[in-house]
């Protein structure tokens, strides 16, 4: 707690050196007790210059995604005003899906610089090293029915394919129905759980992973080929502060066109990502693997399939292959 005040402190003062004594009369706490924090801040990669003559003078701030580093650079009215941080964590679905059943609001946001059961769809893993990339889950409270709940999946694409964009200048594509491409890898995937009743949403908890700083190297073997990061695909270190920043912006801008506006604009967007009408696929649904060429997404965010008999298929949820 004290660590964040000083930090608070300092930013306040960018350009001057801050005295041991005024931030010790601040807190009252002895100097040296001051001094033991500044060491402190350090280790967790904070430049604080001292000078036993003028006091403390903050240099440089890490990338580390602490309330205290973030929220000076929000610009949401209320996604991610509270953030919960963890620098371990199981899961952080896990995390907001708990947190939500006590009453957590909407738009609360649990954040993690490394995940140890981080997880994808159907139990799957997902890949969560520290301070590389970015594993956040967002607690939602929309006032729809459960079969609409595919549709946060399809918005919350759309919103991280246009802050990747927004951020980097490439050009994401989206997979139905839940992972982010760069050159055809995948850079980023969704997991979205519902708490409902049959008609009525508790909540939903909005999973995002995105691989920002990792390099080609550290993926695990089984993913390397078929995995990606930012920095991978533009060679460039990315902020994961500014980036966090512009995927919460976007996050809030489209939530709120799809509660206003309903899916159209949401879904209009998302073909456009996806360009899914006339490609040839493989789905695999709840066990059963179907051939066939996507016809598109419907109002709810189902895949239409046709089958090589002409039929056409409705499927809600699963895996798609283009063949
Ligand atoms: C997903 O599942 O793509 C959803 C991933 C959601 C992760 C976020 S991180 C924050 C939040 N907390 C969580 O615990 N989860 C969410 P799925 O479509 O099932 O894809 C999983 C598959 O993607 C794995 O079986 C791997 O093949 C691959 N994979 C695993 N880690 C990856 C990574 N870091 N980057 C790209 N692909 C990965």
């Amino acid at each position: 707690m004290m660590d964040e005040e000083i930090l608070r402190l300092l930013r306040e003062h960018p350009s001057v050196f801050l005295s041991g004594e005024e931030i010790s009369r601040r807190f009252k706490v002895t100097r040296t007790a001051v001094w033991k924090r500044v060491k402190h801040l350090r280790t967790l990669g904070y430049e604080i210059e001292a000078s036993t003559r003028s006091g403390y003078r903050l240099i440089r701030s890490p990338d580390v995604l602490t309330p205290s580093e973030i929220k000076p650079l929000l610009t949401t009215k209320w996604m991610g005003r509270t953030i919960h941080y963890f620098h371990t964590i199981d899961s952080t679905n896990s995390k907001a899906y708990q947190l939500a059943l006590q009453g957590a609001e909407e738009g609360e946001v649990v954040i993690a610089e490394s995940q140890m059961k981080g997880r994808g769809r159907l139990g799957r893993h997902w890949f969560s090293p520290p301070f590389l990339n970015l594993y956040l889950s967002v607690i939602l409270r929309p006032n729809i029915p459960p079969y609409r709940a595919s549709l946060i999946t399809l918005m919350a694409a759309v919103a991280t394919a246009d802050a990747i964009q927004k951020y980097s200048g490439l050009l994401p594509m989206i997979k139905w129905p839940n992972d982010i491409l760069l050159g055809g890898r995948k850079v980023a995937g969704l997991l979205n759980e519902i708490h409902s009743e049959m008609d009525r949403i508790h909540f939903v908890i909005l999973g995002i992973g995105v691989n920002l700083n990792m390099d080609g190297k550290m993926f695990s073997k089984e993913i390397r080929d078929v995995a990606t990061s930012l920095k991978r695909e533009r060679g460039q270190t990315i902020s994961r502060k500014a980036f966090l920043q512009s995927l919460l912006e976007e996050l809030e801008r489209w939530y709120a066109i799809f509660l206003q506006e309903g899916s159209a604009t949401v879904l209009e967007a998302w073909r456009e990502r996806a360009k899914i009408k006339g490609k040839r696929v493989k789905v695999t649904s709840f066990g059963e693997t179907l051939s066939g060429v996507a016809v598109d997404v419907d109002s709810d965010g189902a895949l239409i399939l046709e089958t090589k008999d002409g039929r056409q298929k409705r499927i809600v949820a699963g895996d798609v292959v283009y063949t």
